[in-house]
Order: structure tokens, then C-alpha cells, then sequence
């Protein structure tokens, strides 16, 4: 049985209690109309009895009753006055995972629905569980555009979210055999309980055509004729922020064929034919790109970009015009954020729009471009770097080539007054990349029409600044700013560690709810016993409840008293799964060797998803399936070493995961993680951290202080050094006789017997071509991780690291990084704080 079967097919309902449980006067009597409210939803919206309704009758008429209550607050926010200047947040991707405690936990209802539900014999978080994931996201960038909408919505920035609403998001992962198998994602087939879809609100959007001169009294105008038109529909979601003072509104477009069906073919008696041409338009919003890292290059995707930039300027044009009169005034009331360069083609857009539909002039509507826009880069690596085929652009966007020829004919003729001569200067700073095959470089694009280009941490700033846009920072040194990154701690706090808030809040007050620097006040507290007690109770239960989802989903036994040692992200060579497992082979190789000893019990904890083209990945989890395998029923090693690799791992899954880590493995490639986002999770949740001096691991270093951090291997700037004079793995594996074993071991198929010569290519690829440094970091990384053994030895020392690092990591809250945002960059000022 399926995951979301199994909470269909549950009993919701247990025998009614005969009191609810007593709470706060008025928290009782709202719990009565909240029940009041649930009911009225099950008859009349779902239209089931509370005898004949499943668990996901019961959530859907959960989220309706407290959608209502969001929708009060909304349309209030939008009848008063219209805000100073809006923000607009475009973005492809919004990891959001389930939205029903999130919205409760924001409005204060999480107890008050417990007592309602509880009322009629309902488990509330048998409820929880079934919601599915929205999933319309790969990883990092994804759940930054949903940390950043909470955010923005809690401190107050008016802002909408715009993107696509993808009928399929990220694909599920199943094992089959220990290799990954991807299957395809229906989060809407029960229907969406929080979305308003809108038919009414729908703009054309053109591919492909022409463009026709005409004349317009005596001046030459540009009119493009597109050969082909979709709708895109708008589909609202209210999003509510802390305390439910302000709810801004994330508007995903869906495409629409303007015809439904051919008549003419169907009249032909050609029934497929009908359909095919709306099949293939409605496609643009049909699925998520599932690949992070390696741009797919393929039309739809290029479709997927044009369809949702042109729709949101389309909207928020009207909406500016209808509010304002006048789109010149656009930079003073509109902010536009690209999330990372998939929208990058809205910079051309606007300009078309300013021009052709508007009637401005080149240099207003560039003016007006540049001041509205700025731009975020979330990744240096090459191979992710977006560009388009000039022939590609130009077939599909036949008007937009033509501004983008001369914006870069603009910036071109600029750069050359500045540095006049300066040919290698120019082709490095030129949209147009004529290297290999003439491309559009999106990252170009999006850093010329923007008036502020921001990296997500220091180092990652820096990084840009010396690298990609080296040139490009030279001709404008004030446009790239650093914003590092930060998470809502309303889910990975509150919601995702409700015991561990609990404590806290006991320990310090209330008050960390609303400022998470006031986490600082447990720094005096480091030693506590009583409070360390209170914690370790908490984050057993929190190890219980994950062990069970071992056992359920992996079939492994695990003990909640070993230290969980955390590994979850995408699967990629640049964050270095590969490493780790090296060191799991070389503690099983040293248990082997030494039963006997007092090896210290740990539980090596792997997820993530590999792109499904990516065989390297795949080969990763193939590989930690098989050390599982073997590791996992090895009688010698007396359960003291477990390996799980758990499957599908998303949003809901790290809500478990992360409030049970002991360890956080953020061991990257120095210089190759932007930022990472899920090395804070760890932190605030009070796991300690190993990691290299990459992205955000520097700043958390600096926050937390050296004691109580991990931090091991080559920097950056070393890397690149290592890189240039070439690297010799081979010598680095000579030089240690552990990791020659280790690597023996791998290739020698101890750990798949079943097909001997596996891992043989595997492992001389690493030999021959070590491009992320895994054996020049090993013997630092193992060291490491012997530090590690230490300090778990001594608990109390342990427990003073952990607080230290929930209390010192209130700065890596993402209403801290939305404040950066509003003040240096869209110059709006938050409602509160
Ligand atoms: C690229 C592409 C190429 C085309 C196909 C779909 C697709 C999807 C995503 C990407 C780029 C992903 C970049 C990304 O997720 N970067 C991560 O951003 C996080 C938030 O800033 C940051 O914490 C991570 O370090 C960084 O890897």
C-alpha cells in the first residue's frame, strides 16, 4: 500500500472523549466554533458525514475551516490602503511542503484544533500526515522561496509570489534493488484545499513568429506577431504570516490552450488529433524540471521560463497602472526579486512591454528596467550556469532577441568608454557567449538589467565577485551585495520540534516565538544540567519517532541512544555523500579488524534525491544502499554501526530527520556550496555540525564560536590552488594506508558480492579524476569525526556545544535576511520590526 493509501485507509476517528481537555476559556469556546466551522466544511464542501469521512475528508474540511480564517484576514489586507511599493518574488520553484500546521501554527490554532478534532474523535495528526507534500521545488532554491514568502508575510513586506503551478512536482523516489527508481508526483489529485484558481484572470502569452516594422507616425515600431498563443491562468494561495497579522498572496500560473479542442479534426473523426495541439500547450505547466545543477536545455523548459516571467509582468503592469495611472512611477512602488536566472528573460520582457505595448523610449524603459529589477545567484558551478542557443531564442522569441542584441550593443558601448581597448573584457562581459555555439548567458542578462546582484552567503558573495562576474563587478563595484541566507523557524523550530520549543520557551520565555535573537538568553544557561536533561528527554523521543520510520521504510533496527549522524540534501559529487561513506567503510573495516573494542554506537543517516540523469548520484545511493546492506547485518559489528539510506526524502521527511540529528555532515567541496540551508535547521535544532569553511558553514562557524564546531579540510582558496597545480589522488591515497583499504574494499566488491566489479570503474574514476577533492579531505574529515567521538563521550560537554548552537544561531532566521532585503535592496519598509 501506497503512503498516502495507507492514510486514506486508517481510521480517523477514535471513540469520542467524553470531556475535551480543559485549555484557556476563550481558546475552549473557539474550539467549539472551530469544531462547528470543521463540520459545516465536511457536509457542505467535501460532502461526507462524520461516519462515512476518511482521514482525508476530515484534513480537507480541516484546511477549509482555516483557510476561511486566513481568507477574513486577507481580503482585509486587501480593501485597506494600497501598500508604498510591493514586491514581486519570481521564482520557479516553491518547496513548500505541507501547509496545514504551518497556517495554523502562524494563527495560533494548532492547540484549539487538537481540542476541536480531539472533540470528535479525530486524531489531528493522523490529519497532518495527510496532506501531501507541495513539492514544486528541487532543493535549496525551492525551500528558500517558501522560507522567504513566510518571512515576508510575517515582517510585513507586501509581496506576492509568482511561479508555476506544476501538476506534477519533484518526482517520488522509490528504491528498487538499492538503486533509485523515480516515479511521478500527484499531489493535486485529491484536489488542493488552500488554492483559489481564477479563470477570469488570464494573459496571452506568444511563441514564436515574427516581428513586423511598422511605421508610427514617422517612427519605425516593432510589433511582434506570435504564431502561437497560451493562457496562463492565475491560482492564488493566501499566505499567512506569524501571528496572522499580515497574509500576502503566491499567484501560480497554469497554462491554458485557447481552444479546447479542434473541431475541424475532430470532425475529420480524428479524435487524438483534436486534443493533441491543447495537450501540447497545457504541457508548459505540467511538471517541475527535476533537475538541479545541470540546466536541461530543452525548449519547454525555455517555454516554462517566457510563459510565467511574461505572465507575472503582465499582472503586476495592470495591477501598477490601475493603482498608479502611470508606468513610469514602476521602480517606486514595484520590486522585482529573480530567484537565481530562470526568470532572467522578464528583463527582456519588461523592456518589450515598456516599448511596444507602452510606447517608451529605449532609455526610459531601460532606466525603469534596471531600477525595478535585482537579482539573486544561488550557484557558481559551470555546469548550472543557464544559456540559451541564440537560433533556439531567436525561433521562440523572435522580439526578445532582437533587445537583448541591443542591450548588450548598450553595455558593450558603455564597458568600451570605461576600458577602451580592452577586447577580453568584452567578450567576457558580452550576453552573447560565442564560445561554443553562439548562447544567450542568463547570469549576464540578469546582472545587466539589475540594479543589485546578491550572493546567499559571504564567501559565496566574494566567490562571484572573483569568478563569474569578475568583469562584470569590475564595471559596476557597487551592484553586488551579500544576503545571506536564512529559514523560517516558525516551521523548523515550532512546528518541526514542538518539545524542544516547549523547553525552551520554559527556559527563556515566549518571546523567542516573535525575535529569535532572544534565543541568545540561553548562552548563561550553556551548563544547565537540568535544562541539558529536559533536552536530551526531548530529542530521545524525537530519535524514537525517527527509528520508527527506519524500521517502517528501510527495515533497519536502530538504536535511539546512538549519535545520529546526519546526511541530507540533493545527491551530488560537489556535497561529498561519497566522503562519508568512505569513513563508514573505514570505522566497519576498524570494527572488523578490533570487535572487541568499545566502539561507540552511531546510526549513519543518508537521504536525498539524485537527478534521474545524473549516474554518478545514482551510483552514490546504490553505493550507501549496498555498505547498508552489508554493514547492517554484519554480526561482528553487534549493531553498533547502522547504515539507512531513507527513501523520498522531502519537506516532511526533514521534519523528522532534522529534530532527531545528533550530527550535521555538511562537507561540501570548499567554494562549491552557495550556501546551504539545511546546515541551520541542524544548528537551531541543536545538532553539531561537521563541515568544511564552505557557504553558510563559515558564518555559523563565526556565530557559534571554534569549540563548538566541526570544521575540517582544505579552503577555498586552497582548492583552487590544489586544482591548478593539478591534483594526484593517487599519491593521496598512497600517502594513507586507511583510505587504500577503504578504496580496496569498494572496488574489491566486499560490499556487492552479487556483482563483484560494480564499484571497479567507480573507484579508478576517483583515481584518475578526484575533481571534488574526496581524497585529498579524507584523512582531515576522520580526524574530525574522532573529535567528534570525544565530546559525544562526555555528554555534558556535548550538551553545552548543542545550546550554544541553538543559541547563537538566531541571526540565520530568514525574517533577518528579508530585513536585508527590504532596507539594501527593494527600499520597502517592513510593517513590523
Ligand atoms: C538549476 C536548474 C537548471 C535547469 C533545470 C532546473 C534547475 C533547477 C535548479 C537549478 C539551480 C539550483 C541552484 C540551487 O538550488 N542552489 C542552492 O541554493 C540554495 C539557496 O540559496 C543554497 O543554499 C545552496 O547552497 C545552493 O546549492
Amino acid at each position: 500500500m501506497t503512503e498516502a493509501a495507507a492514510a486514506t485507509a486508517e481510521p480517523a476517528r477514535r471513540p469520542v472523549r467524553a470531556a475535551a481537555p480543559a485549555g484557556a476559556p476563550e481558546a475552549g469556546v473557539d474550539a467549539a466554533k472551530l469544531q462547528k466551522e470543521i463540520l459545516a466544511e465536511l457536509t457542505y464542501s467535501v460532502g461526507r458525514t462524520p461516519e462515512t469521512a476518511s482521514t482525508r475528508d476530515w484534513f480537507v474540511a480541516t484546511a477549509l475551516a482555516v483557510r476561511d480564517r486566513i481568507v477574513d484576514r486577507w481580503i482585509a489586507e486587501h480593501s485597506g490602503p494600497i501598500p508604498q511599493k510591493r514586491v514581486y518574488y519570481l521564482s520557479l520553484e516553491f518547496l513548500i511542503g505541507r501547509m496545514l500546521f504551518d497556517a495554523m501554527n502562524n494563527l495560533g490554532l494548532i492547540e484549539t484544533a487538537r481540542e476541536a478534532l480531539d472533540g470528535l474523535g479525530v486524531d489531528i495528526d493522523a490529519v497532518r500526515e495527510a496532506e501531501p507534500d507541495a513539492a514544486l521545488g528541487n532543493g535549496g532554491l525551492g525551500r528558500l522561496a517558501a522560507c522567504f514568502m513566510d518571512s515576508m508575510a510575517s515582517i510585513g513586506v507586501p509581496a506576492y509570489g509568482y511561479g508555476i503551478r506544476y501538476d506534477h512536482g519533484l518526482f517520488r523516489q522509490g528504491m528498487r534493488d538499492g538503486w533509485q527508481q523515480e516515479y511521478p508526483e500527484d499531489w493535486l489529485s485529491f484536489g488542493n484545499p488552500w488554492e483559489f484558481a481564477h479563470p477570469e484572470v488570464d494573459y496571452p502569452i506568444g511563441f514564436g513568429g515574427f516581428v513586423e516594422q511598422i511605421n508610427e507616425g514617422g517612427k519605425p515600431k516593432q510589433i511582434w506577431r506570435p504564431a502561437e498563443r497560451v493562457e496562463a491562468v492565475a491560482i492564488d494561495t493566501p499566505v499567512v504570516g506569524w501571528r496572522g497579522r499580515h497574509v500576502n498572496t503566491l499567484r501560480l500560473w497554469s497554462a491554458r490552450a485557447p481552444d479546447p479542442i479542434s473541431l475541424d479534426a475532430f470532425n475529420r473523426g480524428d479524435y487524438v488529433g483534436a486534443l493533441a495541439d491543447r495537450v501540447r500547450i497545457e504541457s508548459i505547466s505540467k511538471v517541475l524540471y527535476p533537475s538541479d545543477e545541470t540546466p536541461a536545455g530543452q525548449e519547454l523548459r525555455l517555454r516554462q521560463e517566457f510563459f510565467f516571467a511574461s505572465a507575472s509582468l503582465q499582472d503586476l503592469l495592470r495591477r501598477h497602472i490601475e493603482e498608479r495611472g502611470d508606468v513610469r512611477s514602476l521602480p517606486d512602488h514595484v520590486a522585482i526579486q529573480l530567484n537565481d536566472t530562470h526568470p532572467a528573460i522578464a528583463v527582456p520582457e519588461l523592456m518589450r512591454q515598456l516599448l511596444d505595448i507602452h510606447g517608451l523610449g529605449w532609455e526610459e524603459s531601460w532606466d525603469i528596467t534596471v531600477r525595478t529589477f535585482s537579482y539573486t545567484n544561488h550557484t557558481l558551478l559551470p555546469e548550472a550556469l543557464e544559456s540559451w542557443p541564440v537560433p533556439l531564442m531567436e525561433r521562440l522569441l523572435p522580439r526578445h532577441m532582437q533587445i537583448i542584441y541591443l542591450i548588450n550593443a548598450y553595455a558593450l558601448e558603455a564597458a568600451r568608454a570605461k576600458k577602451p581597448s580592452d577586447d577580453a573584457l568584452l567578450a567576457s562581459i558580452s550576453l552573447i557567449d560565442e564560445g561554443n555555439g553562439r548562447r544567450v548567458r542568463m547570469g549576464h542578462l540578469a546582472f545587466t538589467g539589475s540594479h543589485k546582484v546578491n550572493g546567499v552567503s559571504a564567501l559565496h558573495t566574494d566567490l562571484m565577485k572573483q569568478t563569474v562576474f569578475r568583469d562584470l563587478h569590475s564595471l559596476h563595484p557597487d551592484r553586488i551585495v551579500n544576503k545571506t541566507n536564512g529559514i523560517t523557524f516558525r516551521r523548523w523550530l515550532s512546528q518541526a520540534n514542538p518539545e524542544m520549543t516547549k523547553i525552551l520557551i520554559d527556559a527563556i520565555g515566549p518571546e523567542l516565538l516573535d525575535d529569535p535573537f532572544r534565543l541568545e538568553k540561553l548562552v548563561p544557561l550553556a551548563d544547565d544540567t537540568a535544562l541539558h536533561e529536559r533536552l536530551v528527554a526531548a530529542r530521545r523521543r524525537n530519535k524514537e519517532t525517527l527509528a520508527k520510520i527506519i524500521a517502517e521504510r528501510n527495515d533497519v533496527w536502530v538504536d535511539p541512544d546512538a549519535l545520529f549522524d546526519v546526511q541530507i540534501k540533493r545527491i551530488h559529487e560537489y556535497k561529498r555523500q561519497l566522503l562519508n561513506l568512505l569513513e563508514t567503510v573505514a570505522i566497519y573495516n576498524a570494527m572488523r579488524a578490533q570487535p572487541m573494542r568499545p566502539w561507540m554506537p552511531r546510526v549513519k543517516i543518508f537521504a536525498g534525491k539524485a537527478a534521474a540523469s545524473y549516474r554518478q548520484a545514482k551510483l552514490t545511493i546504490k553505493l550507501a544502499n549496498d555498505i547498508a546492506r552489508v554493514v547492517n547485518s554484519d554480526p561482528t559489528v553487534r549493531g553498533l554501526l547502522k547504515v539507512a539510506f531513507l527513501p523520498n526524502y522531502n519537506v516532511s521527511l526533514a521534519e523528522r530527520i532534522i529534530p532527531a540529528a545528533d550530527l550535521s555532515e555538511q562537507i561540501s567541496t570548499a567554494g562549491m556550496e552557495a550556501s546551504g540551508t539545511g546546515n541551520m535547521k541542524l544548528a537551531l535544532n541543536g545538532a553539531l555540525t561537521i563541515g568544511t569553511l564552505d557557504g553558510a558553514n563559515v558564518e555559523i562557524k563565526e556565530h557559534v564560536g571554534d569549540d563548538n564546531i566541526f570544521i575540517f579540510g582544505l579552503t577555498a582558496q586552497e582548492v583552487e590552488a590544489r586544482k591548478r597545480r593539478g591534483f594526484d589522488a593517487r599519491a593521496a591515497v598512497e600517502s594513507s594506508a586507511m583510505l587504500r583499504e577503504v578504496l580496496d574494499s569498494i572496488r574489491s566488491g566486499v560490499f556487492s558480492p552479487d556483482e563483484p566489479g560494480r564499484y571497479r570503474d567507480f573507484v579508478e574514476g576517483l583515481l584518475n579524476n578526484d575533481t571534488f577533492l574526496v581524497t585529498a579531505d579524507f584523512d582531515a574529515y576522520f580526524a574530525a569525526q574522532r573529535r567528534v567521538y570525544k565530546l559525544w563521550r562526555d555528554r555534558a560537554a556535548w550538551m553545552r556545544a548543542s545550546v550554544l548552537n541553538t543559541a547563537n544561531v538566531g541571526w540565520f532566521s530568514s525574517d533577518r535576511t528579508i530585513g536585508e532585503y527590504a532596507k539594501d535592496i527593494w527600499n520597502v519598509t517592513p510593517a513590523e520590526g
